[in-house]
């Protein structure tokens, strides 16, 4: 019998960050599921990925970008044992990553920040310096395998299952 850890992580971060680049790097298999929110009037895409090693099932979910639908990124980050914000580092900081990071600090989630697109030469890592107050950061590119599935897996394997965890949210100032 095997007694396997299932560990669930969900990711983070603005529109267009790199989240569904990153998890279809990590898992080639990974699946892009279409939510029908508002009433069936709003299509809600939520990423799904799934990395199986050492004993542990890791479950890794992509939120939807789009502020309007924080209800949405809720319910797929209960139960969440730990986090990913991915930060697109060719933009300037915005406010809706801080929210993001304001949440995730608030919910005591442990989290880690991927600065993302540190593959090109418009990316400006150094601007993100004390952004995310004892977070730890890595530049990445969600595009090289290597890279994100070495990141991912050292979080992952550091985590431990939580059942209880919970995500709450506050609105943006
Ligand atoms: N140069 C570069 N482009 C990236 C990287 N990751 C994502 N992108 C590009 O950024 C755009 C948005 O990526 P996507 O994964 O759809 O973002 P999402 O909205 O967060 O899911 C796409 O055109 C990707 O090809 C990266 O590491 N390097
Ligand atoms: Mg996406």
């Amino acid at each position: 019998m095997t007694d396997e850890i299932k560990i669930k992580i969900v990711v983070f971060g603005a529109f267009g960050a790199g989240k569904t680049t990153l998890i279809q790097t990590i898992d080639p298999e990974s699946k892009r599921v279409e939510a029908n929110c508002a009433g069936g009037t709003t299509t809600v895409g939520l990423d799904f990925g799934r990395i199986q090693t050492e004993g542990r099932h890791i479950h890794i979910f992509g939120t939807p970008g789009q502020e309007r639908f924080e209800f949405a990124r809720e319910i797929i980050a209960t139960g969440m044992d730990g986090a990913i914000l991915l930060v697109d580092a060719t933009t300037p900081p915005d406010h809706f990553t801080r929210h993001l990071s304001d949440t995730l600090h608030e919910a005591k989630v442990p989290f880690i920040v991927f600065l993302n697109k540190c593959d090109g030469a418009g990316a400006n890592p150094a601007a993100f310096t004390g952004q995310f107050g004892t977070s730890e950061i890595h530049r990445v590119s969600a595009k090289d395998r290597r890279q994100s599935l070495d990141a991912v897996l050292r979080f992952a394997m550091a985590l431990t299952p939580n059942p209880a965890a919970h995500y709450h949210h506050h609105h943006a100032q």
